[in-house]
């Protein structure tokens, strides 16, 4: 195999390069490091060499860590902590190398890649955008196992290594030059420059000095065993409010952590790799893996076979300026960068709608995402009127009108009218068939659904539904302007509710019967919340909306009979103007946006008080079934493609527990044959809506599963 690692000296600096061949990324494979030792070898006994600088042969990437498929083939914790314990080996000789280290950092830093950076004696970044750097190990269900829950508290403190090794999160360039994780910023082209002057500085005997910031109190916080115990204390306690303990990785690493400062470098080193290795053969870590592969093959899928080039969209026209319409075009400029026009009924609705729009666009500043000079950029992207000017130049329209087929046939029909032939017609139903309102085209072929999900700024799913007549490069071009949003695209098929209202109907029904039974909507949320979802059934109605629960469980009903009829506490609510977050008022109060308690006249309108009902355990038992059973049997009818997307459109549309995979990988672990049985049980005692549906029977029959 060629070697990743070259290397040429320049005026007494070796320049190492590290570029995998045949590989998009830089991984930390075991060859990898195999080479890095020889070459620090090499290195080392070169008189010629004083110094080293070291950069990565990838465009736009550093190193993405170590090569997660190596971690996933180890079979005990044993073997795991042997491979932790020999990255960590590897980067103790970089950190004691005797000739100085500097590397420039262009692109993704992540994981081991991270390590092998702090591990240097100089970090440089650059300041594009592409540059991130973070340790997420813990969102693969393991921990930084390469030194990095060691050298990381040591150079940042306590409290900001923990930030960012509990959470996973990566940061731009700027972010981590402003919390020391690197020592200059620089723009890419000089990197080189800076990250060899820096080598050949320190190879003549200069040392960064570094000062950690944070003042007294910091020094307290961070520096003594009482400040770090009140550190760790906090931090233990935001971990159990995120994970309700359902993921060990983060609290382990608290504990690595915790361990080093306490018992030193070279002790906590031999306790992470420990910690490693018992991380890597979980069942979490393995199915939080799963997801990572699932969602990287996702971003090569188009949904159709042999799919051709999208068609380039540079101009946008959103059609309805409301809370999705504002969020679709608020998005589209932030992260596409694409021209918006906008349009609705009269200007003052259109001004409205911008201005939500353009707090997208704000947000995005506000979280230091973008430079003020992007901002005004992005910023003037939108625009918009009460007619379809500027829609003759439109290469995709999205729609985002009132759930009516009437009224979504007359704006396809108005902008087949505006827009040039090739145009893109895009529906953002949630429910009705993209077929039916392609029924009024003259253009069928262009016509497809997008449904993106609510608020569709921080919400990564969008589902693309092509009917039957829709031409091949439509769904290219959905899918991927979908990605340029910075969404995961799955296509999926145009069936009434397509897949993640399908499964969530069955799911918020039978969230509605349990209350009815007595059941506490704060016990229903907190059991569900405790079983993994970021939100209860009963917030997730309020922060969907009760119309439009309502109106998705009609067209469902309409569809599929009273399997899936709406529970007839949706009807009550509604009636009362309780249409949940947006109308200040659902199943709990709002006051000024913000989630009160509960709110005490439920009880009275839909006249039962709170009584205990069922066992918790037959409560998450029936909600989660009646899901698994809805989901089996949508795939039966062929709603998704595969087992890959329907788990991953669950995960990033509603958040199905990560930690379990997916509904169908959960299905897949409980068993058809038990699922069947417990199913067949509910329904005898509580009706048809539980009767096992085909897929699953059959499945238990022939002991076939979704994943091979
Ligand atoms: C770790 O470091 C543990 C250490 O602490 C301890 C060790 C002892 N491994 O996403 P893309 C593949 S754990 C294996 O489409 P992008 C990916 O599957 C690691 N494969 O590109 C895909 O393969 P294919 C911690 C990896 O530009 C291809 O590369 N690091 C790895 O959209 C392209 O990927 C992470 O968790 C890997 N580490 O995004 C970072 N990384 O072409 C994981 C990538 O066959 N990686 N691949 O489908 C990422 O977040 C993104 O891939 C990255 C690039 C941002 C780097």
């Amino acid at each position: 195999m060629a070697a990743a690692l070259s290397w040429e000296v320049r005026d007494a600096i070796a320049v190492v390069t590290v570029d995998l061949p045949g590989e998009p990324v830089n991984k930390l494979t075991r060859a990898v490091q195999e080479e890095f030792i020889a070459a620090l070898e090499t290195l080392g006994r070169d008189p010629e060499v004083r110094g080293v600088a070291l950069f990565s042969g990838k465009r736009d990437a550093f190193i993405a860590g170590a090569d997660i498929a190596e971690f996933v083939a180890v079979t005990s914790a044993a073997e795991a902590e042997r491979l932790s314990a020999g990255g960590q080996d590897m980067l103790e000789r970089v950190a004691r190398f005797a000739k100085p280290i500097a590397v420039g950092i262009h692109g993704a830093c992540l994981g081991g890649g991270l390590e092998l950076a702090l591990a240097c004696h100089y970090r440089v970044a650059t300041d594009h955008p592409k540059t991130e750097l973070g340790l997420p190990e813990v969102q693969l269900g393991i921990l930084p196992g390469a030194g990095g829950c060691e050298r990381l508290p040591r150079l940042l403190g306590a409290r900001a290594a923990l930030d960012l090794i509990l959470t996973g999160r990566s940061e731009r360039g700027t972010r981590a030059w402003r919390v020391g994780l690197v020592d200059e910023l620089v723009p890419p082209s000089i990197l080189r420059d800076v990250t060899l002057a820096a080598a050949r500085r320190m190879a003549d005997g200069w040392r960064p000095r570094r000062r950690r910031r944070g003042g007294v109190l910091g020094w307290i916080l961070d520096g003594t065993p009482l400040g770090r115990r009140l550190v760790y204390r906090a931090a233990r306690r935001r971990v159990l409010a995120t994970t309700h303990g359902n993921y060990p990785a983060p609290l382990a690493a608290l504990d690595a952590v915790a361990y080093g400062l306490r018992h030193g470098f070279a002790a906590g080193l031999k306790h992470e790799a420990q910690l490693f290795g018992q991380l890597a053969v979980t069942d979490v870590s393995r199915k939080l893996v799963q997801i990572f592969f699932a969602t990287t093959q996702l971003k090569k899928d188009f949904g159709i076979r042999e799919p051709p080039p999208p068609r380039d969209v540079r101009r946008l026209g959103v059609v309805g300026a409301g809370f999705m319409g504002a969020g679709i075009a608020g998005t589209a400029a932030a992260q596409a960068g694409v021209d918006v026009r906008m349009k609705d009924a009269d200007l003052p609705r259109v001004a409205q709608g911008l201005l939500a729009a353009r707090a997208i666009v704000d947000e995005r500043l506000r979280r230091r995402r973008i430079t003020r000079f992007e901002h005004t950029r992005l910023v003037a992207l939108l625009s918009g009127d009460a007619r379809y000017g500027g829609f003759g130049r439109a290469d995709l329209v999205v729609e985002a009108v009132f759930e009516d087929l009437a009224v979504k046939q007359q704006v396809l029909r108005e902008i087949e009218e505006v827009t040039p032939e090739g145009a893109v017609f895009a529906s953002n139903t949630s429910t009705i068939p993209i077929a039916r309102i392609a029924q009024a085209a003259r253009r069928p072929e262009r016509v497809i659904g997008m449904h993106f999900f609510s608020p569709v700024a921080r919400m990564p799913l969008l589902e693309v539904i092509p009917s039957e007549h829709t031409a091949p490069e439509v769904v290219s071009t959905a899918v991927a302007f979908g990605r340029r949003m910075g969404k995961t695209a799955v296509v999926v098929r145009d069936h009434p509710g397509f897949w993640v209202n399908r499964i969530l109907a069955p799911y918020m029904n039978e969230a509605a019967h349990l209350l009815a039974e007595g059941v506490a909507v704060a016990e229903l949320d907190r059991l569900m919340v405790a079983w993994g979802f970021p939100v209860g059934p009963i917030t997730l109605l309020d922060e969907v909306g009760l119309d439009v629960a309502e109106k998705a469980a009609g067209v469902l009903q309409a569809a599929f009979g009273d399997r899936l009829a709406a529970a007839p506490a949706f009807a009550v609510l509604v009636k009362e103007g309780r249409l949940g977050r947006k109308a200040g008022r659902g199943f709990y109060r709002y006051v000024a946006g913000k989630k009160r308690g509960v709110d005490p006249a439920i009880s009275e309108l839909l006249g039962v008080q709170p009584n205990g009902g069922p066992r918790a355990a037959e409560i998450i038992q029936r909600l989660v079934l009646v899901m698994l059973n809805e989901a089996a049997r949508a795939v039966g009818e062929g709603v998704v493609r595969t087992p890959r997307d329907g788990d991953l459109a669950a995960i990033f549309g509603f958040g199905f527990p990560p930690f379990r995979g997916g509904p169908l990988r959960h299905a897949d672990d409980l068993g058809a044959a038990r699922l069947v049985d417990e199913l067949a049980r509910l329904a005898e005692r509580l009706g048809a809506r539980f009767a096992p549906c085909d897929t699953l029977a059959e499945q238990a029959r022939s002991g076939a599963k979704f994943y091979p």
